[in-house]
């Protein structure tokens, strides 16, 4: 392969001109014609006609919005322990957080998406991946809780991940790192032809979401970045973008001087799954972490697993072909039709677009250029469809609309590029504030786009709001796609790091996002099912106190023969059986943190008494008028 010299030090340093750029005949802010204000106006009591789920990067958690408000409706946990619910705290979810190295209670979350079915969004769950620890979870789109989280083996920097294939047959999750595996003490700068990318297939069952990880393919030891599975005619493909192709060790290597293309990897998912199905692949000793959150007894468990399927290519012939493409692809999409697969090489101003057609033509003429480690490398003249030359620089992700058209942000230009699929011509680009990394459009990355609005998520806030200290929250802006010219609505603030979103029309997800758990069928081992089973147990040091709450009191709310240095879980049981009615509980002393228990539900906070004395607790969700008196006392005598 052709070596280049690439300054990226100098195209980075771009970012610096275009920032701020202005559009011909607006101010310089970007700011709208009045009309907009109207576009995102939801008056009082009315509601937003999407929901908007926004990664929050390194905060761990997913965020909903509305949209067009740009409205925050709630953040869910995932990666995080969160005192706001006492996700991570309570008893109940804290095996949600247990991996192979123990308890972990962060992560970086990067990619949502939503289930799908037939390739259009069908709203049951939403996945999300955790890079840093891999991990993948299922997060249930009518309690809007974590119901899974799975850890990913062999894989490091989770970062090509959480994509799903059209019928959520699997959640596939792809390897930023690569690594040894099995994992051992060898010298660093051996990387090259030892370690490998693993890509895991991860099936989602139809009824219940439960995960399983089916099998890991090891790949040559490239990155893998971002990935994206075919739809429609593509179905039963996947294609991820790879970047350090030289097989770096350390990449300061691979930006002085580059590889002129890396690849797009085609992966035959349903090809592998099939040889897996008849026995093939390696099994092969792996530990990592099964965490599930069961509605019915509102507990997570932790299981850990002890072997994994691997997959190495050249075992399955026609399954894996590498697609040349030009400067670190980044992004990698797939457009509704399933024909297209645009790869933005970021360090590029172009925009390759593969074709799907042209690819089988060329996989049955044999149309390669060479291979690395057994899989075929095809001729990139054979499966270039076009090229987009858009006028803009570092082209990272793209999504798409119901009308034929393409929009591609561009990180080093600011600004959001839109174009024909097909014809590859460029029709609008308006700018960004500032450096925008992922867009998106609800649907947008599925075979029915919803073309309404497109949410450019920003890297770089800068003077869009009032300063808060050294740092700013990140920035997310609304535009509206429904003309032949996109118009720039909104500005609103993200939390933590919105690298990527899905969204999908609210009527997808109502009623079912109404959602009351039924306290008759609560199957928690800590239940109290009526006030009169409200007790306190004493096991040895343990102490167990059966708690119910209803407005506006605890049962038991005056609980004596306690000690120092005894362990008292408290299982406390919300009998409320209305829409939007938690109590809170939290006493003095807590080092974990409060808990919040929706009606029906029973959560578990744990308190190790250490001083004694008579010591309150009180109900922390300001929940009636007499909120203030849900409160009680805990006796605690010498031990
Ligand atoms: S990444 Cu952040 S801008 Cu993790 Cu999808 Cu491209
Ligand atoms: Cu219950 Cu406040």
């Amino acid at each position: 392969m052709k070596k280049v010299k690439y300054s990226m030090l100098g195209l980075l340093g771009l970012s610096m001109i275009f920032i701020g750029c202005n559009d011909p005949g607006k101010s310089s802010n970007g700011a709208l014609a009045s009309s907009a204000a109207e576009k995102v106006y939801i008056a009082p009591g009315q509601r937003d006609s999407y929901y908007a789920f926004l990664s929050g990067g390194y905060s761990g958690n997913l965020t909903v919005y509305g949209l067009p408000s740009g409205r925050m409706f709630k953040e869910i946990p995932v990666f995080s322990q969160f005192p706001t619910s006492g996700y991570g705290y309570s008893e109940e979810t804290k095996p949600m957080l247990n991996t192979s190295f123990g308890f972990v209670p962060w992560d970086d979350l990067h990619h949502p998406d939503i289930s799908q079915t037939n390739g259009e969004l069908d709203g049951r769950w939403i996945f999300v991946n955790g890079n840093n620890t891999p991990r993948i979870a299922r997060v249930s789109l009518s309690t809007f809780e974590t119901e899974e989280i799975i850890e990913i083996p062999n894989s490091a920097g989770n970062h090509s991940s959480s994509f799903i294939t059209e019928n959520t047959e699997y959640v596939v999750a792809g390897t930023r790192f690569s690594v040894p595996v099995p994992q051992r003490d060898m010298p660093i700068n051996e990387y090259k032809g030892n370690f490998k990318g693993a890509l895991s297939f991860i099936s989602v069952a139809p009824d219940n979401g439960r995960l399983n990880l089916e099998f890991q393919i090891l790949m040559p030891g490239f990155n893998y970045d971002l990935s994206r599975p075919g739809r429609a005619k593509s179905h039963g493909w996947f294609f991820f973008s790879t970047y350090n192709t030289e097989e770096a060790n350390s990449l300061l290597e691979v930006m002085a001087s580059q590889n002129d293309k890396d690849f797009i990897a085609a992966v035959n998912w349903m090809k592998i799954e099939e040889y897996v199905k008849n026995g093939g692949g390696t099994k092969m000793p792996a530990n990592y972490a099964h965490n599930v959150y069961d509605e019915e007894t509102h507990t997570g468990t932790s299981t850990m697993k002890k072997e994994v399927i691997t997959v190495d290519p050249t075992d399955v012939p026609g399954a894996f072909y590498l697609l040349p493409t030009p400067k670190s692809p980044h992004g990698c999409d797939v457009d509704p039709s399933g024909q297209y697969i645009i790869g933005s090489g970021k360090l590029s101003a172009d925009i390759t677009v593969h074709s799907f057609d042209k690819m089988m033509a060329a996989i049955e003429g044999k149309k390669f250029d060479g291979e690395a480690y057994g899989i075929p490398i095809l001729k990139f003249e054979e499966v270039m469809a076009g090229t987009v030359k858009s006028g803009g620089l570092g082209p990272l992700h793209t999504e798409f609309d119901d009308k034929g058209n393409a929009y591609t942000t561009f990180f080093i230009s600011s600004e959001v590029v839109k174009w024909n699929v097909g014809t590859w011509e460029v029709l609008d680009r308006k700018p960004t504030y500032y450096s925008v990394g992922h867009l998106m459009i609800p649907g947008g990355n599925s075979r029915k786009p919803f073309s309404k609005y497109l949410v450019a998520m920003n890297k770089i806030t800068k003077d869009r709001y009032l300063p808060t200290g050294p740092e700013m929250e990140h920035s997310a802006q609304i535009y509206d796609i429904s003309g032949d010219k996109m118009e720039l609505l909104y500005d609103f603030p993200t939390h933590g790091e919105p690298h990527y979103a899905a969204g999908c029309p609210a009527e997808l997800l109502e009623p079912r996002s109404k959602k009351i758990y039924r306290l008759d069928e609560n199957k928690h081992k800590y239940v109290t099912s009526s006030p009169d089973q409200a007790r306190v147990e004493r096991n040895g040091n343990e102490v167990h106190v059966y708690m119910s709450t209803i407005r506006s009191h605890f049962t038991p709310d005056n609980i004596e023969g306690i000690k120092v240095g005894d362990k008292v879980y408290f299982h406390i049981t919300n009998h409320e059986q209305d829409f939007d009615v938690p109590h809170g509980f939290s006493i003095i002393g807590q080092n974990t943190s409060e808990i919040l228990v929706m009606p029906g539900q029973t959560k578990t906070s744990v308190w190790e008494p250490k001083q004694v004395g008579v010591w309150p607790f009180y109900c922390t969700d300001f929940c009636s008028a007499l909120h203030q008196e849900m409160q009680g006392y805990v006796r605690v005598s010498p031990a």
